[in-house]
């Protein structure tokens, strides 16, 4: 269904903010000044600069994103969204799948081939990670195929459990 996808959708475990990717994506708030999880990590590695950077863009509504420069990390760019609190409700799923949507459109307008995401919602925001999995796959799968431009997305799980959800899915999708 997908020739060549394998090649350029893959998940991994480890820390997103070691990859040397045009873009990491930032599991953000809505103010974009920083937090826990994901985002303390990338804000600790790419330095004070990135807060200064972020403290212009005036937040961010769940379910969008915004750019920024990388500064230290090994990514060029920090793509921010902004995740939605699990509540059970249909609105979540929207508003997730704006998210990578929203994210991958944003490396697009920027000429940007490669970015990778962590399981955005999957942590203090509750999100199950067999939902939002399915979610992000779909969304991204369905984006990629009809925006060639897109090279590598990279799925950067932190934890060998939230990997195999994910490897399990791309399997079932005739992924890898
Ligand atoms: N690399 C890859 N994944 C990571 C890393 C890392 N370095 N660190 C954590 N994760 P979370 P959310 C995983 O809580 O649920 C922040 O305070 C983590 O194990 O970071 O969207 C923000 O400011 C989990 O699977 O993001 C917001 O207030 C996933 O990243 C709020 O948390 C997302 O967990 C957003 O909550």
């Amino acid at each position: 269904m997908y020739p060549d996808i394998s090649d350029r959708i893959e998940a991994r475990q480890g820390d997103i903010t070691l990859l040397a990717v045009d873009a990491i994506v930032n599991a953000a708030n809505r103010t974009l000044l920083g937090g826990g999880g994901v985002d303390g990590a990338i804000h600790r590695a790419a330095g004070p600069e990135l807060l200064a950077e972020c403290r212009t863009l005036g937040g961010c509504p769940t379910g969008e994103a915004r750019l920024t420069r990388g500064y230290r990390l090994p990514a060029r760019y920090v793509i921010h969204t902004v995740g939605p609190v699990y509540r059970g409700h249909p609105r979540d799923s929207r508003l997730l799948a704006g998210c990578y949507d929203g994210s991958l459109q944003l490396a697009v307008d920027h000429g940007l081939h490669s970015i990778a995401f962590p399981a955005i919602s999957c942590g203090v925001y509750g999100y199950p990670i067999r939902d939002a999995c399915r979610i992000a796959v779909d969304t991204t799968l369905a984006f990629v195929e009809r925006q060639r431009s897109i090279e590598k997305v990279i799925f950067m799980l932190f934890s060998p459990g939230n990997l195999a959800v994910y490897q399990d899915y791309l399997a079932r999708r005739g992924v890898g």
